[in-house]
């Protein structure tokens, strides 16, 4: 490994080591391990051509991968090695890690899902290419100025990546625009504008090594041999375009989490990207198929939302434009190759394209949308339209393109079945099924806890790390003071860490004898971060009114960005930073209360959040979050559950057992009931007055007293419109906290409860959750070669 990474300081970076810096150390490691993966990766897509087994094929617009050098080097089993190397080295391993950036090709759960699912197909053993766009700047940073989220660009891509393989050879031409000719019974599309779709690739290695699988994300070029032709005939207007699209359209990631965009250069971002992923796997099947009409034998497409929806119209396209098959023989192939994973029933999130919009970005595209239609309506008379009211419902697309459907947690898919596609469940009633999220048990717990990582293993060895159900074993030490604890220890010592990591990076001095509270995702108002920082409040109030009074100590901490558009969520995270100030110089609180908001939360820092974390924050209004995953992550790092029943906590609680999570709130039945009665904020708030008081601090300036009226049209909303009943849970949340405070303060059985968390959530590893996929969509083997190797 030493000389490994020498040679690539010297000979790939033509460094030498007594003038190297962090990051030429970081680069010739990370050179280095991809070396030891690369035999592994040709292995397994020799295997996968000889067998001539069937590929997955994961479309995403979002990949949230984080940092690698750890990843990749404790899936191939040499984290010791490479510290003893650099070590050696007289370098500081751990800062080397630390110089990675963080590669935020996504905005939040369903980018981070797609990472995990990459790691559990190499682990699995599936033959499978992840599919998405290498953009440039990935998702911008945040930073606080006087409480305020100000955004700048981020350029992981400024340094080299280590990861990637550039295949120029790979490349495709995607057009945009012009129209179409009808003659002898077949379609021309004459596009307007083309790119060239360029290829990197990054191996992605399971678990022990034992299998290696492609992330290929496009880049586009200028078309350029084109342009000379244009530049050539005189049509200089031409040659500039495809520079000037090229430019764009792989620059910059559309920072919108869960609501829809809505912009033409999105609808390019991803015609480009799907058109790119499902040439390249026809190229590829082609290859060594000669009857495109076995597809769906050798291939499964898997639509990650509806942003790749129209590969259905551009697979069909292919097959009867190009490869001259009937139109309703093409849509049923397509079908059969299709699956469509819905992560929302937010009516924001649903992608609708104008036609004009559509027709003049992808006019043959539109004339195929139609065909799909008609041909559904032909089957389906009185289904579901795709095309109405001068929209294209992608939704609709994606559902009727796609031979399953699935929802992301139980109680989310019964509501995809009986809220968003209820008609078109009622036509395909075998469709729709479920696939409840999972997680990487690498990352999210073997990686980034070494404290309770080691004490499992050091408990019921290390089998748990590929199959992480045998955590189980732990129930048996629920009730052995010693094991927890050691258990609670491992805890203590995260919460040390991150103390120290608060002092340095928000200048706050947290006591990790306090319970830390976290929340951590993108603020929407589903969220309910606002819930959580007026409750804040509440006991900030209590705790002034009687200090003296038997308190536990808390450390609210908040991380989490807003879309740049998204006013209200801009409006709630200055609010919880006016709200620190004020709390975190109190005197008469001190310690018992601090409120903490690192800003630019991103991987990393939830790598370092959920280790350390006491009480995980599930709070949306029932029936809005998917499901979740970031609730799993903390389940499964020993952190108890204050939520809702909503998403995949009803499934956690489930598993861990109901007395070892706090539910609160209303259902997702109640929440539409309510919403029928008139006036049920206001009724709510004049029922509370620890809410009213709380309300009228705000409105009042006490949190902003140079802008006392900022708040005013945060706390009017509340009483006017309150679409995610802040009001209706509020003390129900207040009271459930009080439970935490009181089951905390009696440490023994708060470290049980924890402990039952983590030995409870096996199930919830993306292990499960692939092999759903690949038995329930798919119809792939999972060959599992870590597992193998593990139990021979
Ligand atoms: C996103 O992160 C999610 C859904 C979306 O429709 C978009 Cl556009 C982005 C999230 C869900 O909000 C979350 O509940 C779920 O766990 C995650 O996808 C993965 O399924």
């Amino acid at each position: 490994m030493k000389e490994e990474i020498l040679r690539h300081l010297c000979k790939s970076l033509g460094k030498d080591a007594a003038h190297s810096s962090v990051h030429d150390w970081r680069v010739a490691l990370s050179l280095a391990l991809r070396d030891r993966m690369v035999d592994h990766w040709f292995r397994s897509t020799r295997e996968t051509y000889e067998t001539r087994a069937k590929r997955v094929y994961y479309l995403s617009m979002e990949f949230l991968i984080g940092r690698l050098v750890e990843d990749m080097a404790a899936n191939l089993g040499l984290v010791e090695e490479a510290r003893a190397a650099l070590t050696e080295l007289g370098q500081d391993y751990d800062a080397v890690v630390l110089n990675e950036p963080d590669a935020a090709l996504g905005n939040g759960g369903l980018g981070r899902l797609a990472a995990c699912f990459m790691d559990l197909l190499a682990s699995l053993g599936i033959p499978a290419y992840g599919y998405g766009i290498r953009y440039e700047h990935g998702l911008f940073k945040q930073d606080f100025v006087d409480g305020r989220q100000v955004e700048t660009a981020e350029t992981w891509l400024t340094q080299r990546n280590p990861w990637e393989f550039e295949r120029p050879e790979v490349q495709f031409r995607i057009g945009f625009g012009g129209h179409v000719d009808h003659h002898d019974g077949k379609a021309y599309w004459h596009p307007w504008e083309t790119v060239l779709a360029t290829a990197y690739d990054t191996p992605v290695v399971g678990w022990q090594g034992k299998w290696g699988n492609t992330l290929r994300l496009w880049s586009a070029r200028p078309a350029s041999k084109f342009d000379l032709e244009s530049f050539n005939r005189g049509d200089y207007l031409a040659a500039g375009r495809s520079e000037a699209l090229a430019r764009t359209i792989s620059r910059v990631l559309y920072p919108d989490d869960t609501t829809e965009a809505g912009k033409e250069l999105r609808l390019k971002q991803e015609y480009f990207f799907t058109a790119a992923s499902i040439m390249d796997l026809l190229r590829r099947f082609l290859s060594d198929h000669d009857d495109i009409r076995e597809l769906p034998q050798y291939v499964a497409i898997q639509l990650n939302d509806t942003h790749p929806a129209i590969a259905g119209p551009e697979l069909v396209r292919l097959m009867s434009d190009e490869h001259n098959l009937p139109m309703d023989e093409a849509i049923e192939l397509a079908r059969r190759c299709l699956g469509y994973t819905n992560h929302t029933l937010l009516p924001e999130a649903l992608e609708r394209w104008h036609v004009g919009l559509l027709g003049r970005v992808l006019p043959r595209h539109l004339e195929i949308i139609r065909a799909i239609d008609e041909d559904q309506q032909a089957r389906h008379p009185g289904s579901p339209r795709i095309l109405e009211h001068d929209h294209v419902h992608m939704g609709e697309l994606a559902f009727i393109m796609a031979h399953k459907v699935n929802g992301v947690s139980a109680l989310h898919t019964e509501l995809v079945k009986s809220t968003v596609f209820s008609d078109l469940h009622r036509i395909h009633p075998t469709r729709i099924v479920n696939q409840t999220n999972g997680i990487t048990p690498r990352r999210w717990l073997h990686t980034c806890n070494a404290p309770l990582s080691n004490l499992i293993t050091r408990e019921i060895g290390d089998g748990w790390v590929a199959d992480l159900e045998k955590l189980k074993a732990l129930n048996q030490r629920t009730g052995d003071r010693e094991f927890l604890d050691a258990f609670s220890a491992a805890k203590r010592q995260n919460k040390t860490e991150l103390a120290d990591w608060i002092a340095q990076t928000c200048g706050i001095a947290v006591d990790p004898d306090a319970m830390f509270d976290v929340q951590i995702k993108r603020i929407h108002e589903y969220k309910r971060q606002l819930m959580n920082i007026l409750e804040t409040v509440a006991l900030w109030n209590e705790m002034r009114d009687a200090p003296d009074a038997e308190w536990t100590p808390r450390v609210k901490i908040f991380g989490g960005k807003a879309a740049p558009g998204y006013h209200v969520a801009k409006q709630i995270i200055h609010l919880i930073n006016d709200v620190a100030r004020v709390i975190n110089n109190d005197p008469v609180t001190g310690d018992l209360l601090k409120v903490v908001f690192p800003a630019n939360y991103n991987v990393t820092m939830a790598e370092r959040l959920i280790p350390a974390a006491d009480l995980s924050e599930q709070i949306s209004t029932a029936g809005k979050e998917a499901s979740g995953t970031g609730n799993m992550k903390f389940a499964l790092n020993g952190a108890l559950t204050i939520g809702t029943l909503d998403g995949a906590n009803v499934e956690i609680r489930e598993h861990v057992g109901s007395e070892n999570f706090f539910l609160f709130g209303l259902t997702a039945r109640e929440v539409v009931e309510r919403r029928h009665v008139h006036g049920y904020a206001r009724a709510a708030i004049e029922a509370s007055p620890r809410l009213s008081r709380v309300l009228g601090q705000i409105a009042d300036g006490q949190f902003s007293p140079e802008d006392s009226s900022r708040y005013h049209g945060l706390v009017g909303g509340l009483y006017d419109h309150d679409y995610f009943l802040v009001t209706c849970d509020f003390d129900s949340y207040f009271d459930t906290q009080r439970r935490a405070d009181q089951v905390y303060r009696n440490g023994s059985n708060w470290a049980a409860m924890a402990l039952r968390n983590t030995a409870s959530m096996g199930w919830f590893s993306s292990d499960r959750t692939i092999r759903g996929y690949a038995r329930d969509i798919w119809q792939v083997d999972a060959v599992d070669r870590a597992g193998l190797e593990m139990t021979a």
